[in-house]
């Protein structure tokens, strides 16, 4: 399988942390798409993603998976252990979907939008508004609020166990600092932070 890729995105972070986790033995081939020179913006690219973004799983047969969640998904099919969408049980199952679900819309989006309508990356790539992006940011910090608050009592976001919304988050907040929003003194979200950062997945 190919895994067309980014090492500085976001995104395909998430899949390469989730596949470190599941400690899968399967032969993927990392295809770099160059998003500084639009490269993901252009044939051939489109063909494998008209939409133009990175990830996208293509497996052996030449089916395509454009979306780093349902490639994730499709990892855990194939390998349920260890459960990182809360396996068998429907509570938390649910729980994770929550919590990833939270974590992708509050915190990932607004940390993406910060960077896309303030950083100069961006400029004469895309139509910047800067006022959204200041917008963003600050509910991308008041999110990290949230997040400590969610993890006041519990060592991972969604309970007991470790799961796909702690990868989120993970990197939705290493990416934030590209845009100056830090873990800073959040008693929780440091814990948290710097037992993500034992974990040999942190290096994906
Ligand atoms: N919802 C998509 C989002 C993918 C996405 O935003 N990819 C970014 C990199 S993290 C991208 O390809 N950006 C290139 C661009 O905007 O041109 C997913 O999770 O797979």
């Amino acid at each position: 399988v190919k895994l067309y890729s980014n090492q500085h995105a976001v995104n395909p972070r998430r899949v390469r942390m989730f596949v470190a986790e599941k400690g899968i033995d399967v032969d993927v081939e990392t295809v770099e798409v160059d998003i500084a020179t639009r490269e993901n913006r252009q044939p051939p690219y489109l063909e494998v993603n008209p939409l133009g973004w990175v990830p996208v799983l293509e497996l052996d047969d030449g089916t395509r998976i454009a979306e780093s969640i349902a490639i994730c998904r499709y990892f855990e099919a194939l390998h349920p252990g260890p459960p990182l969408f809360g396996g068998d049980d429907p509570i938390a199952a649910a729980q994770v979907e929550q919590y990833n679900r939270h974590v992708e819309h509050e915190l990932l989006m607004h940390v993406t939008f910060a960077f896309r309508h303030l950083h100069d990356f961006w400029k004469d790539k895309i139509e910047q508004v800067p006022a959204w992006g200041d917008l963003a940011k600050r509910v991308a910090t008041e999110r990290l609020d949230w997040l400590d608050g969610v993890l006041d009592g519990r060592p991972w976001i969604a309970g007991a166990h470790f799961s796909v919304a702690d990868i989120t988050a993970l990197c939705a907040i290493d990416f934030a600092r590209i845009s100056k929003i830090r873990v800073g003194e959040r008693e929780h979200l440091s814990r948290w932070y710097a037992a993500m950062k034992e974990r040999p997945s942190y290096e994906a």
